[in-house]
């Protein structure tokens, strides 16, 4: 099974991304085959990037990550929007307010990964886990919602899905925020790798 492994590079005058960190260190559960990639913050070039590995790789799973500052456990991510509208500039300098995604484009897309049996999974290993309603509307939305609407218009047999991360510990302002540090991050990844090979 071919499974397309995102996460993203620093942003918000961070100097680190939990996600692309445990993205760059997750171990391939047997029977997986892992590509792993990590995307520009930038709602230009990440979606572009993210079709054309879809595109060449033909994954039968695409999981992508990101950081969610100020949650405490991982976010099962439901919902994509067509929308984009950017609380800060990406890295690329561009804020979008109000804008679709794709004009024209479905409003919305579920998740097609299995979300409870990953949030049972995840449990079960003492992760701290929620399904979240909204992957807000910035960079990640866009991603989730270009893999998502790649699946349901051109792969249909692909799933297409996004989790969010909490901050790292080095990110939490000194405890102000809640944190899981990238070995709890790089295990809840390779438990969802599992199921999703199973
Ligand atoms: N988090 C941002 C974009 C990149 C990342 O890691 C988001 O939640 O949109």
């Amino acid at each position: 099974m071919k499974i397309l492994l995102t996460g993203f590079e620093p942003f918000d005058n961070e100097t680190i991304n939990p996600s692309g960190e445990a993205v760059r260190r997750v171990k391939a559960p047997e029977g997986t085959e892992l590509i792993r990639h990590c995307l520009p913050v930038s709602f230009r070039a990440a979606p572009v990037q993210l079709e054309d590995l879809i595109r060449q790789d033909r994954p039968d799973a695409v999981l992508c990550v990101g950081q969610a500052g100020g949650r405490s456990g991982i976010s099962l991510e439901r919902i994509a929007v067509n929308l984009m509208d950017g609380r800060i500039p990406d890295n690329d300098g561009f804020q979008p307010a109000d804008e679709p995604l794709v004009p024209g484009g479905e409003t919305a897309y579920f998740s097609t990964l299995p979300l409870r049996k990953l949030e049972a999974a995840l449990r079960e290993a003492g992760l701290p886990v929620q399904i979240s309603n909204t992957a807000g509307l910035f960079v990640c939305n866009a991603v989730f919602y270009t893999a998502a609407c790649l699946a349901a218009r051109e792969f249909p047999g692909m799933k297409a899905g996004f989790l969010h991360v909490p901050y790292l510990p080095e990110q939490s302002r000194e405890g102000k925020y809640p944190s899981l540090s990238v070995e709890e991050d790089v295990r809840a990844l390779e438990i969802c790798l599992k199921v999703l090979a199973e």
